[in-house]
């Protein structure tokens, strides 16, 4: 609860000074940006983290290599819906802060023995932005551009050049250094997704004698611990999450539809400060709370039915994953609320266990995930009398953070800085029963800290206050008609 906990940042003032739930926060920050800004400032609905965080992960990253890192953000143009609302590649994100359309990043290795920035002539690290277009900013509103004054200090980018001078950069580049380093093209599903191939294309065509090397990795390892910034930003998606989840469960009830659900919490969000959603909400009731990413929303709420909410807000790019299962009508029925204790059972135990060193491996001495199914698997039967385990589908959680399924390994020890779901569940389709319970927790030295510990889990805490919303309902429908 409370406010936001101050960033340090580029703002003025920052949108934190506003009362996170007023309704007027999001006029008053757009009235805010503008009158402190007499110049061209950004139009971005969300706070950012000092320049000199983005600059230290700049610099970390390259410490790293030993030749230089090529990386582009979003163009604007890799989804078509009319709704798209532009948000940046996340790893260009995490390093530069900067969410406008058509940038690009060149960092360099610092000087070592043989090729070095100073070998090269460039400065150790120059940002590219789209040049000043004045008639495509009468319809999108205003953009950063390399010629706007104090546009160094404002990016944190001692360089700040046009887009097309990328390529002269690159060519310079490779006469000094055999390998570049980039996000090489994903190659599970589809050979990779076409904005990382065009990239790496583009590099060949450049350049073909210079060997490409795969950044990706040793970004996302930087990720999975977060900055006290990125804890604050989760902190406050989380906070508007719960509010969310709050309302729904006072609102539930048979006769509704599951996208009116949604909507209610979509609201609560938007009205805290969320710029967006984290993830499509998850609405199910009934055979729909069953299926783990069910996004159609369109189900009429029935008496009897249980409800999966999950759903999550993102705030200045960081998303909340928080999960609770509802009965419809108010009062869990002997069946539904025997699977949901079992539920909150195996999270109660993983959460016991959670420390650092552990992991979310399937199996093996350190497995959190081993700890909840073992649970699961060892309490209940299904309608044929076997065990529960095989219903536990999916793996007790992941990291959160820029993308609600931030990057992470399962099998990796947990640390201190990373923010991490626990989601057991068990899924009945046989008895249209589907029970899932996440919470989102900050690993520490000693433990973890409870980032949603304020939403009641317990099933008569969540009855006790569906009845106290179902009296109020009542209460105010009595006053209506008398
Ligand atoms: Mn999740």
């Amino acid at each position: 609860m409370g406010g936001l906990p101050r960033i340090p940042g580029t703002w003025c003032v920052s949108p934190g000074d506003t009362p996170r739930r007023a309704l007027f926060a999001v006029l008053l920050l757009a009235s805010v940006v503008s009158f402190c800004a007499p110049q061209a400032r950004s139009q971005q609905r969300r706070e950012r983290e000092a320049n000199s965080v983005y600059a230290a992960r700049r610099a970390k990253l390259s410490a790293q290599v030993d030749a230089p890192i090529l990386l582009w953000g979003f163009t604007g143009r890799e989804e078509s819906s009319q709704a798209y609302v532009f948000a940046q590649e996340e790893n260009f994100y995490y390093l530069t802060g900067h969410n406008e359309e058509g940038a690009g990043l060149i960092l360099l290795p610092p000087a070592k023995s043989g090729a070095s920035p100073v070998a090269s002539g460039l400065p150790s690290e120059i940002l590219f932005l789209p040049p000043k277009n004045p008639s495509k900013e009468k319809w999108n509103g205003l953009r950063m551009s390399p010629s706007d004054p104090g546009i160094e200090a404002r990016t944190g980018f001692v360089s700040v050049l046009p887009y097309p001078e990328m390529r002269a950069t690159l060519e310079k580049l490779a006469k000094v250094y055999p390998a570049i380093y980039t996000i090489l093209p994903y190659e599970k599903e589809n050979g990779g997704y076409p904005h990382e191939k065009a990239a790496v294309d583009w590099i060949h065509t450049t350049v073909p004698q210079v060997a490409l090397k795969d950044i990706h990795f040793d970004i996302e390892a930087l990720r999975q611990i977060k900055s006290p910034g990125e804890i604050a930003f989760l902190t406050e998606a989380i906070e508007l999450s719960l509010d969310a989840q709050l309302a729904a469960m006072r609102m539930m009830r048979p006769g509704l539809h599951e996208y009116e659900i949604a909507a209610k919490m979509v609201e609560v969000h938007a009205m805290g400060g969320s710029e967006a959603e984290g993830y499509a909400p998850i609405v199910g009731a009934g055979p729909n709370s069953t299926a783990l990413h069910y996004d159609k929303l369109s189900r009429k709420i029935e008496d009897g039915d249980i409800v999966v909410l999950d759903v999550g807000a993102q705030y200045s790019g960081y998303s909340a994953d928080i999960t609770r299962t509802l009965p419809a009508n108010g009062k869990f029925t002997p069946r539904q609320r025997e699977i949901y204790e079992i539920v909150l059972g195996a999270q109660n135990a993983a959460l016991a266990a959670i420390k650092p060193g552990m992991d979310y491996c399937q199996r093996g001495s350190k497995s959190v995930h081993k700890i909840a199914y073992d649970y699961i698997n060892s309490h209940g039967k299904d309608l044929h009398g076997k065990s529960l385990g095989q219903y536990f589908i999916h793996g007790l959680g992941h990291d959160i953070g820029l993308d609600v399924h931030d990057p992470g390994e399962a099998c990796k020890p947990l640390e201190p800085g990373m923010v991490v779901t626990v989601e057991p569940g068990i899924y009945l389709p046989e008895e249209n029963l589907g029970v899932r319970i996440e919470d989102d927790i900050l690993i520490t030295e000693t433990g973890y800290k409870f980032l949603s510990e304020r939403l009641p889990r317990n099933p008569g805490e969540i009855e006790q206050i569906m009845a106290e919303a179902a009296a109020g309902r009542a209460k105010e429908l009595k006053k209506a008609n008398d």
